[in-house]
């Protein structure tokens, strides 16, 4: 998708500090980090929301969810972390193409869930 900012760090048009890739998504260190850890996890098909997204899409969104725990172990999140996947205006969604936040590293406390 021309313009997308995460379509071009898929296709490696601007670089991303990568901590996995495979043919379905890549997973890569958020540039503004909101905790100690804070990694994206983005399927490599260009779909904004879920509201949007076609059932073979839907298929790599489940590979990722599947992938999420051993990338979250690869980064030392033993004691958890939290998910956090914005949809539309409302949320802050800045970046339209779905992205999966993995927080952690620290305690997040209770605050906003
Ligand atoms: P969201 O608000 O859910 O759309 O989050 C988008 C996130 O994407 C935000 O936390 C900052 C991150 N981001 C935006 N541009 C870049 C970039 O060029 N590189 C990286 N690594 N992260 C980016």
């Amino acid at each position: 998708m021309e313009n997308c900012i995460f379509c071009k760090i898929i296709a490696g048009e601007i670089p991303s500090n990568k901590v996995y890739e495979d043919e379905d998504m890549l997973a890569f260190r958020d540039i503004n980090p909101q905790a100690k850890v804070h990694v994206l996890v983005v399927p490599k098909s260009h779909f904004a929301t879920l509201a949007e997204m076609s059932e073979a899409q839907s298929e790599l969104v489940r590979k990722c969810l599947v992938k999420i725990p051993a990338i979250a172990a690869s980064l030392g999140l033993a004691d958890g972390y939290r998910l956090i996947v914005n949809q539309g205006k409302d949320a802050g969604q800045t970046v339209h193409h779905l992205h999966i936040h993995i927080l952690g590293g620290q305690n997040m406390g209770e605050k906003m869930l």
